[in-house]
């Protein structure tokens, strides 16, 4: 009928590029742009049945990270404003790769049967569409639009240039009846951070630096909109660099200072010292890092793994003010099951360290969408990658309790320790990104904490020592001849090849090395850690030679 035939005249006008076959992979579809416009129409059309099949408001976001400028991507936020539901990847798998306008309706009429959507009669489909800076971000949008209206009576609504965690922020608060605006996201940010500001402990602290917090914005979204969102913060001084005017992810970004470990373009030996962090191109990582004094350009990275530490520690602490002199039988004294979330790549040195804090630790395979669901099984679960994706969730039962805890306590003994650790985490829940990682929300909470324990960025670095680390990326034939289990820390294919690792593993002190396939990039992965460089150097090398 009349769908059908839009359908199809639609797809028509996005004949998809020959030869190349794309997967939804990690984090949605990555390309060179310009084979991207049919790829991006399609999603656009499996947003719009998303929000159909749910009856939420779903977001399309165009970006490609921390990839070269001619690249880009496009993902979808489920209603929850987190990741795509994994179940809907092969979906779109499957009408990305439709060779004709005719086989891409046909697996969307099967899909539309399987998964019963109906295209009548419920909510229309509504969309929130986002881009970052680059430049092919217009027409690409564009082409999700028409994806969009494809499905009759759909709704695409365009938020302009954002941050990816601004996209998934605003999925996530048209679907719990809030303003799903920019100016409502910085409200939320602003307003969170001063109330955790004014509770920060009184007296003078020793050690804070210098108020200045100097931030490579990558020359993308993110520094611009650091920019703009500065002047409304109070008691924080903010100076961006790499605001947009260089090439994005050229030479800065918080990838290329994690990977290589130098310091961003625009960041010199002046800089000794500062307290510096970098945002990647669309916002959703972070990480900090120092200049050394007279060493180039390089740097004391601070990465999401002491991120990490640094959140737990700080949540643990207003845990245990909330539960002191309570006993564990008291009905209404509820123990909030803290969790912690990272991958192999973490460094031993934080897994350590965090274990010793008495926190539960748990691995999952590399990708938000494995750390977060992780994350969503605890009343606060903390997920970071050692790149510096990562957030805190807090479960909606526990925010429940926190919130009636709270009241109580404001009536009772307002002042009281308990009820500011009461309004802190409360705070905090509000300030970081429930709905992904965000490098802004996530830098604010950074720069609270520090003030809060009078911390200078050295002081933070400290909490323990990275071990010597290295990655290298092995190109072969075929990446899915690996296979791994564990949380990729053991390989099970090909036959043997762990034990092989395991013979070179034991050749060095404290040796850890794990292979997997990227999920980016046709290349295997190698990671070694190691109590010297040398060593963690050496087994890197002779484990790449095992999978070469
Ligand atoms: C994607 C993932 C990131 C992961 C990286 C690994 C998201 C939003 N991004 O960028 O979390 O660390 O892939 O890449 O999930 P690799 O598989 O090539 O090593
Ligand atoms: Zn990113």
């Amino acid at each position: 009928e009349n769908q059908q035939s839009v359908l199809v005249e639609s797809a028509a006008r996005f004949p998809p590029p020959k030869g190349v076959k794309l997967s939804y992979g990690t984090a949605g579809f990555r390309a060179d742009a310009s084979l991207l416009e049919s790829t991006v129409f399609r999603v656009g059309i499996l947003a719009a049945l998303r929000s159909l099949k749910t009856g939420s408001v779903t977001g399309v976001m165009i970006t490609a990270s921390h990839n070269q400028v001619s690249d880009n991507g496009v993902k979808v936020a489920d209603p929850s404003g987190g990741m795509l539901t994994q179940d809907w990847e092969p979906f779109a798998d499957a009408i990305a790769n439709a060779p004709d306008p005719s086989s891409l309706l046909q697996l969307i009429i099967e899909f539309a049967k399987k998964e019963d959507i109906s295209f009548e009669g419920g909510r229309p489909a509504e969309v929130l569409l986002g881009r970052d800076t680059r430049p092919s971000g217009e027409a690409l949008l564009d082409a999700a639009k028409q994806g969009i209206s494809s499905i009759v009576g759909a709704i695409g609504t365009d938020m302009g240039v954002v941050t990816t965690p601004q996209l998934h922020w605003m999925v996530r608060a048209r679907n719990r009846g809030m303003e799903a605006s920019e100016s409502s996201y910085f409200h939320q940010l602003s307003s969170s951070f001063r109330c955790l500001m004014d509770l920060k402990p009184e007296g003078i602290r020793k050690n804070v630096d210098d108020n200045t917090l100097v931030v490579d914005g990558a020359d993308g979204v993110g520094g611009k909109k650091l920019d703009h969102f500065k002047k409304m913060l109070t008691g924080l001084c903010i100076e961006v660099r790499n605001r947009g005017d260089g090439m994005l992810n050229e030479g800065v970004g918080a990838d290329y200072v994690q990977k290589e470990k130098v310091s961003p373009r625009g960041f010199g030996p002046a800089d000794a010292g500062l307290r510096c962090a970098s945002l990647d191109g669309d916002a959703d990582r972070l990480v900090y890092f120092s200049v050394k004094l007279n060493e180039n350009d390089k740097i004391e990275l601070v990465d999401g793994d002491k991120i990490l530490s640094l959140f737990a520690l700080f949540i643990k602490e207003q845990l245990s003010i909330l539960n002191e002199g309570e006993s564990k039988k008291e009905n209404d004294s509820y123990r909030a099951h803290l969790g912690v979330v990272q991958t192999a790549y973490a460094n031993g040195a934080s897994t350590d360290y965090l274990k010793e804090m008495g926190l539960e630790v748990v691995l999952t395979p590399t990708g938000v969408k494995y750390l977060h669901e992780k994350a969503t099984e605890f009343d606060i679960g903390i997920y970071f990658e050692a790149n510096g994706h990562g957030t805190i969730l807090f479960s909606e039962a526990f925010r429940c309790w926190l919130e009636s805890t709270h009241k109580t306590l404001l009536s009772t003994s307002e002042g009281s320790a308990k009820q500011k650790a009461a309004s802190r985490l409360l705070a905090v829940s509000q300030l970081i990104n429930q709905a992904v990682g965000d490098a802004l929300s996530g830098l604010l909470l950074v720069e609270v904490i520090l003030q809060y324990m009078g911390w200078s960025i050295c002081r933070w670095n400290e909490l323990y020592h990275d071990l010597p680390s290295r990655q290298l990326k092995v190109k072969v034939v075929d990446r899915t001849a690996v296979v791994t289990a564990n949380a990729e820390t053991v390989a099970v294919r090909p036959i043997g090849i762990q034990e092989a690792i395991n013979a070179e593993i034991a050749k060095y002190t404290r040796g850890r090395c794990f292979i997997r396939p990227s999920g980016t990039e046709d290349v295997v992965r190698v990671y070694a850690e190691a109590t010297t460089q040398d060593a963690a150097d050496a087994l890197a090398s002779s484990v790449a030679e095992l999978v070469d």
